[in-house]
């Protein structure tokens, strides 16, 4: 079979439903899309509980330290998954980590702005877990097998951090004038690093089309955007919380809410490496690589032992 009958195939397969699994045959660039995209999520996971982390020990109570810790483990658990689905694709778990240490991989936007309140604990549940469900429950219905089973599991656990944002945010909102405020004051520096969580505008997306077409991706970064703001700003009328965008307004005739223009140079400045935390981040996991060499080191030699006692 030539390339060009291999590649309508593949295409007929998906246009069919069938998903793709890590051994048939596919074109490198599918490939190629999904061990970026994939890695980029998994990055985004485990860069993903630093803000949070940095909490854990500064929770006002137990019971919100024992359910941020279940959280921040979550998300240890999607990077994981996300990081055996990269390597069904060939690319090993060393080389995907290397990537993002030496800044070749991204990871997303949002990680790269700080956790400054608690109440910024319970905004990311609720605006940033709410971006990424709105994303990634479309990605359960990518058309590659692990990942798409990945984000199964993974929904139903973002689901439960979107929640437990919200009830953090809602006992902050109805608490003193201070709570409230500093509720609102989480809300103006989280939303617009929310909405840019979705990727550039669909005129300067590099990926969607092909992506599309793949049907790696179901909907377009400005339509899951779209999305969201629907969705979202009954949640923060419940709550009582302003929106800071003046031009934010339901519009009868297309049925959706309208909003601002992005700053989409602040979103390129992120992306490129010059958000305000992404230094920190980076060092931080080239860190904890370093200081974890040690602890891989005794689980190989432990495993080795094991298995030669076993075959003896
Ligand atoms: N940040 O052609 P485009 C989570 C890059 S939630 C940084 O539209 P694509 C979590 C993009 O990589 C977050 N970079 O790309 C939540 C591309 O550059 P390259 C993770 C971004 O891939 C709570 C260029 O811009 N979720 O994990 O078709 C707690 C052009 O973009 C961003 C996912 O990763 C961004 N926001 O669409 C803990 C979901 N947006 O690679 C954890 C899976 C775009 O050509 N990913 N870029 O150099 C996706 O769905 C898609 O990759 C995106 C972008 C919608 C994000």
């Amino acid at each position: 079979m030539t390339q060009a009958e291999k590649e309508i195939r593949f295409q007929e397969k998906i246009d069919r439903e069938i998903k793709i699994e890590p051994n048939d045959w596919m074109p490198d660039e599918y490939r190629q899309t999904l061990v970026r995209q994939i890695s980029q999520h998994a990055h985004s996971e485990i860069v993903g509980m630093l803000p949070e982390g940095n909490w854990i020990t500064r929770a006002p109570n137990l019971r919100r330290k024992a359910v941020l810790l279940a959280k921040v483990q979550d998300e240890a658990g999607h990077g994981l998954y996300l990081y055996s689905a990269v390597e069904t694709l060939g690319t090993s778990r060393e080389q995907t980590i290397d990537d993002l240490h030496s800044g070749k991989a991204k990871y997303s936007s949002i990680f790269n702005y700080p956790a400054l309140t608690w109440a910024d604990i319970g905004t990311i549940g609720w605006l940033v877990d709410g971006a990424a469900i709105m994303n990634q429950v479309a990605l359960c219905r990518t058309s590659y097998g692990p990942y798409a089973r990945a984000m199964v599991k993974i929904c139903k656990e973002e689901s439960f951090h979107q929640r437990q944002g919200y009830e953090s945010l809602m006992k902050l909102c109805s608490g003193t004038p201070q709570q409230k405020a500093m509720a609102q004051d989480a809300m103006n520096r989280f939303w617009w690093p929310a909405l840019m969580m979705f990727g550039p505008s669909d005129a300067d997306s590099t990926h969607s089309d092909q992506s599309i077409k793949w049907k790696i991706k179901r909907f377009t970064n400005d339509e899951l955007r779209q999305s969201f703001v629907d969705a979202t700003v009954a949640q923060a009328e419940i709550l009582g919380l302003t929106i800071p965008d003046p031009n934010l307004k339901w519009n009868e005739a297309r049925g959706h809410y309208d909003f601002s223009e992005i700053n989409w140079e602040e979103f390129w400045q992120v992306v490129k490496g010059n958000g305000p935390c992404n230094k920190e981040r980076l060092a931080a996991r080239v860190k904890a690589k370093e200081e974890g060499a040690w602890v891989r080191e005794a689980a190989t030699a432990f495993a080795k032992k094991r298995a030669m006692k076993k075959s003896a």
